[in-house]
């Protein structure tokens, strides 16, 4: 069941498909104090408190506070209170009361879960403008299903993207893509895709491409596809301002730029130097900018990653120009503590300004809006002029996946983690991020592996590998100027073949289980309490439900040779070491430690469950979904649901 009801006069964000009339009266469970704009709610006793995306900590999201408000920050640390994207969606599960909350507000909200008060929780808002929906059901599960039916189905990418792809900022030039493709196919590690950072373009033009370093790109797209890899190239928010280009004069000509105050268009700086930023909130600048997909589209590209959204901001013309002034004060003085530091933080607080969000305007829906307004689902409106532009240009599916969202984003595409770091901490944090995308929609998702920022390792590279194999977006990228990760480049290119090759034999399940997830409003990875009403499993934080058959024990620490595991009933562990070779071994419901050298992956089956297996192949495509294996524990191979379909045609 689910009761809506508005507070105050929210700005629409377009997340929920479902028509659903307020209720009069305020939110039941929460006290509302319209003064102090916020909502707060009493927590049980060990109430857990899931939801929220990708964020910081562990599941279980009680005993921090966290922003929403859109932000680019390279450093996932565990004190952050905001990431890349805003999922408002929460749910509360005790004894008590099983409840999922969804707050719907394209401004800044603060979720402030057992930090100020261990035993509450308070929703602060900046405007308290917000509907909230209330949703209660028979369990977690169930709730889950309801909010995501009413936000509309998750994005569907090809059947392709569920291969492997490799990335890095820095691939400067196509000899240089070609020899990575090269290097794969000798180490026979199996590889689909191939992206493209910001080197591909023509200065950092969106839906340009540098001419002298990839050379007819259409040949050279073919050229990669015949090979059977594909090329997705990042496109970037800001556009950039150059005489002559075509999408910066079209943008200014039909003012599809985002404005100041004055009227004037902003100006701000990213990647190309300065920018303008599309209003992708206004229906027809997001027309126009979706259409220049077909740019790429045209010269065989089937794929994209949009980056920079949130949106990030080096500098606004303005505000440097401000700076500037300011540092004339600065002169010749001499800088103590006090003006040293206020002198640091003038210089170091040019990028990503706050004050810079409140320095432009959109378009939205007949109105004009102030941009901190509807931060959180600029984003989101990037993504969405893609995927309406896709849907006119093509029948078939497209790639696509965003670095900012919002809930209603997630019927577009899906989402990487950002800018995580050759940690192992950011392992685990990979691994506890999963659940909560899932809980959103955001199903086509995953981190970058390996570690995008700081020089990685090729244990951590091999263990993180061994997890990605489970996301349905399996990417290794780094930064540029860091270690090369490519898995051919380490020294036991087998083991990483072996392990790549284990996510092709388990294509037919993932897809399966992806699909099934989709078509029926379900989660992909779930916590182990979404399942087991068991004491222990309420506090399991590393250990994961894939679909219905799996259960994931990851290995994540650094030189471990194995780890404990709580089975809450009997399952069989595999021990995989290769597709084909793997030990089997039925435990009994309880704590074991289960060993498991850098090379092996363990891997559960539950009761009644059935996993099938394919004969691995190079590419994605080539892996035959009809000729299987089949590992089962108390099942036939029968009793498996595979979902097949053609892979491309767009459901
Ligand atoms: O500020 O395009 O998250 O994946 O490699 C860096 C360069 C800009 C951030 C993305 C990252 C990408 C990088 N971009």
């Amino acid at each position: 069941m689910i009761r809506k009801y508005r507070i105050g006069n929210p700005i629409p964000t377009d997340a929920v498909v479902e028509e659903i009339i307020a209720l009069e009266g305020e939110p039941p469970f929460f006290d509302c104090d319209s003064e102090g704009k916020k909502l707060s709610l009493k927590l049980e006793k060990k109430e857990r408190v899931y939801g929220l995306g990708e964020t910081v900590r562990g599941i279980n999201k009680r005993g921090w506070c966290y922003i929403s408000n859109n932000s680019d920050d390279p450093y996932h640390l565990e004190e952050k209170r905001s990431l890349y994207a805003s999922q408002n969606f929460l749910l509360f599960d005790s004894d008590k009361r099983k409840l999922g909350v969804f707050v719907d507000t394209p401004g800044i909200v603060t979720f402030d879960i057992g930090y100020t008060d261990i035993d509450e929780m308070t929703i602060s808002f900046e405007d308290f403008d917000a509907d909230i929906y209330i949703i209660e059901g028979d369990s977690l599960l169930d709730i889950v299903k309801q909010f995501r039916q009413m936000i509309g189905r998750s994005y569907i990418p090809p059947r392709w993207a569920f291969g492997f792809g490799q990335s890095r900022w820095s691939y400067l030039t196509a000899d240089e893509v070609r020899s990575v493709a090269d290097g794969y196919d000798r180490a026979g590690i199996p590889l689909d895709m191939i992206y493209l950072d910001i080197d591909y373009m023509e200065k950092y033009k969106d839906f340009t491409v540098d001419e002298k370093a990839f050379p007819n790109f259409p040949e050279f797209v073919k050229e990669m596809k015949e090979r059977g890899i594909r090329l997705v190239p990042i496109i970037d928010a800001g556009v950039k301002i150059e005489e002559g280009y075509d999408i910066y004069e079209e943008g200014v000509k039909n003012d599809y730029f985002c404005k100041k105050e004055n009227g004037e268009n902003l100006v701000a700086a990213v990647w190309p130097g300065k920018v303008h930023f599309p209003d992708f909130l206004n229906e027809k600048a997001r027309e126009w900018f979706g259409s220049k997909y077909k740019i790429l589209l045209d010269q065989g590209i089937e794929g994209f990653w949009n980056d920079m959204n949130e949106p990030a901001i080096f500098y606004t013309e303005d505000h440097l120009n401000e700076v500037f002034e300011q540092i004339e004060d600065y002169k010749g003085k001499n800088l103590d503590i006090r003006l040293f530091f206020a002198f640091k933080e003038l210089v170091g607080s040019i990028d990503n300004n706050e004050a810079d969000y409140r320095r432009f305007y959109h378009e939205y829906k007949g109105r004009r809006i102030r941009h901190d307004k509807v931060h959180n689902i600029f984003g989101y409106n990037m993504t969405r002029a893609a995927g309406e532009a896709f849907e006119k240009l093509t029948d078939k599916r497209v790639l696509m996946f965003s670095r900012s969202s919002y809930a209603g984003m997630h019927r577009y595409g899906g989402v990487w983690c950002g800018d995580n770091r050759s940690w192992w901490s950011h392992l685990l944090l990979n691994i506890q991020q999963m659940p909560a995308l899932s809980m959103c929609g955001l199903l086509y998702s995953g981190a970058d592996i390996g570690g995008f920022s700081a020089d990685t390792t090729e244990d951590l590279v091999m263990r993180w590998t061994e997890f990605g194999i489970f996301t349905p977006l399996f990417r290794n990228h780094s930064a540029e100027k860091t270690r090369n990760q490519e898995l051919y480049r380490f020294k036991n290119t087998e083991d990483f073949k072996n392990i790549v090759e284990l996510r092709y034999a388990l294509l037919p399940y993932l897809y399966s289980e992806f699909m099934k997830a989709a078509l029926n409003f379900e989660m992909l990875f779930k916590p182990l309490s979404f399942e087991y009403e068991d004491e222990r499993c309420a506090e399991i934080e590393d250990q994961l439900l894939l679909g219905e058959s799996l259960m994931l024990a990851p290995i994540y620490r650094q030189n471990a040779t194995g780890r404990n595991v709580y089975l809450p009933e009997d399952m069989k562990l595999i021990r995989f070491r290769s597709y084909k070779d793997y030990d089997e071994e039925i435990l009994p419901a309880g704590d074991h430690y289960v060993r498991a050298e850098l090379n092996e992956i363990p891997v559960f089956v539950r009761r009644g469950g059935v996993l099938p297996i394919a004969t691995p192949k190079k590419r994605s495509t080539e892996v035959d979904e009809k000729d299987l294996k089949f590992i089962c524990y108390e099942a036939q191979p029968g009793d498996y649901d595979l979902y097949t379909d053609d892979g491309v045609t767009r459901i």
